[in-house]
């Protein structure tokens, strides 16, 4: 475990620096489309792992717990992006919510595929090219959010159509929103 560990403490932190310039709360139009990312980290056990900061949620799922689970192929589904509707009005924003403990991000893919954090991508057997760019992902201060922080996305400039968003993370959180003119 020596490897993912050292390499998962990398990831937290990224987390860590990113938080010190946590984006400001979005607007609170009442039009957005709202999206939360979620988990349920157990502060003690990730905090043990990855570093004080890892978690700041108030989660059940150990550190080894959630590393079995996606040794076994299922990663825990309470790491995810949740989100009342999958669709949006194009020209309305995606605000974006991270009520859990741990860092993410609400990044679009073209196609869901390996994150930046070669860790985790080991321990789901995921190999390949990230399936975004890792710096500009984690440099997208309106989706890399860390605990407790929000962004808002605007749509105004996507098609029509599907988009895929992936945490760069954890890349078993994923969602699709479809994109409408109206
Ligand atoms: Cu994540």
């Amino acid at each position: 475990m020596k490897r993912p560990l050292t390499a998962l403490a990398g990831a937290a932190l990224v987390a860590a620096s990113l938080s010190v310039s946590a984006p400001a709360t979005a607007s609170g139009v009442s039009s957005d489309d709202r999206i939360q990312m979620q988990d349920d980290c157990e502060q003690v056990s990730f905090e043990a792992a990855l570093g004080g900061g890892a978690c700041g949620g108030d989660g059940d799922t150990t550190f080894s717990e959630l590393v079995s689970s996606l040794l076994a192929g299922r990663p825990d589904g309470k790491w995810r992006m949740h989100s009342d509707d999958t669709h949006v009005r194009r020209g309305h924003g995606l605000h974006i919510t991270n009520t859990g403990g741990e860092f993410h991000t609400f990044t679009e893919v073209s196609s869901f595929g390996p994150g930046c954090v070669s860790a985790i991508n080991d321990l789901m057997g995921l190999s390949g090219a990230p399936a975004a760019d890792c710096g500009a992902a984690f440099g997208d201060a309106r989706t890399a959010l860390p605990a407790g922080g929000s962004g808002t996305l605007p749509t105004a400039g996507m098609s029509v159509g599907t988009h895929l968003f992936e945490c760069m993370v954890h890349p078993w959180m994923t969602a699709r929103i479809d994109v409408r003119r109206r």
